[in-house]
């Protein structure tokens, strides 16, 4: 466990300092005397052979994780799977890729130039997970990219990182809803998700979640530094199956709108 609480350290470093400089502000609010738990972490990558899921997924199997759920996208070109470590204090990992291939050719293009700058040297470090970006972009390919895929413009100018970590409101003691989570945070300023409703999912598909809008982060192109969606935070509730163990997958319906949390 060591190893694997050492790369979320990683993780959370860089999340916070780089993608959501808010997150210590909702830790802030819903800490209760007793570190938050966390439910999942999110990590976002190109369908190529140099940085698909596979590669992404692998310093996560080295360290015991297990594939568990996939997911589908069709509207916004993404594959997704989750990942699930024997020890339940192990948060999951929930890992998409946009499908290439299926995108414009000039999209195409764009991206392979992006992904053909990766040093492969540097993806034998697991630190690569939270490496940022590993290629030089100008703003205007970044515009173009968001214009066809929102997806494909985040992750060109972010590159590799945790786009956000979740709470695990089960873990609460003084809230016990993620409708309570939203409202507590609107109190303090905060923007929550409103597409596909506040709360997404329900006690029927056993999860129910909510997150809030990316904060803008600054970013260095190649011809300057502009202001854009970064990192977010999540909220899930779980309920349990009939085995009465809490469901432990994702609900593709929910996640195609918690995707939207990155939106402009
Ligand atoms: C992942 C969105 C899906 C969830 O919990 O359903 C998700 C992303 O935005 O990269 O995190
Ligand atoms: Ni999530």
């Amino acid at each position: 466990m060591e190893r694997v609480q050492a790369l979320f350290d990683g993780l959370w470093k860089d999340y916070t300092a780089r993608l959501c400089p808010s997150a210590a502000k909702v830790h802030h609010l819903l800490e209760e005397g007793t570190p938050l738990l966390n439910d999942h972490i999110a990590l976002r990558t190109f369908a190529l052979p140099k940085v698909g899921l596979d590669r992404l997924a692998a310093p996560f199997i080295a360290l015991g994780y297990e594939p568990k759920g996939e997911y589908e996208f069709k509207a916004k070109k993404l594959f997704a799977r989750h990942f699930e470590h024997p020890n339940p204090d192990a948060p999951k990992v929930f890992i998409s890729e946009l499908l290439v291939g299926q995108c414009s050719s000039e999209l195409q293009l764009a991206v392979r130039s992006l992904v053909d700058q990766v040093d492969e040297d540097a993806l034998n470090d697991p630190a690569f997970l939270y490496g940022g970006r590993l290629w030089d972009i100008d703003f205007d390919t970044y515009k173009k990219l968001a214009d066809e895929s929102e997806y494909a413009g985040w992750l060109s100018a972010h590159g590799f990182g945790a786009n956000h970590f979740t709470v695990s409101v089960n873990q609460l003691s003084t809230l016990d809803t993620v409708k309570g989570v939203n409202d507590l945070l609107r109190q303090s300023g905060f923007a929550i998700n409103e597409s596909g409703g506040e709360v997404k999912g329900s006690p029927e598909v056993c999860l129910e979640q909510s997150s809030t809008m990316a904060d803008k982060v600054s970013v260095v192109f190649s011809d300057g530094e502009q202001s854009i969606p970064g990192g977010f935070y999540e909220f899930a509730k779980r309920y349990p199956l009939s085995d009465g163990l809490l469901y432990q997958g994702f609900v593709e319906a929910s996640a195609d709108k918690i995707f939207e949390s990155t939106d402009q």
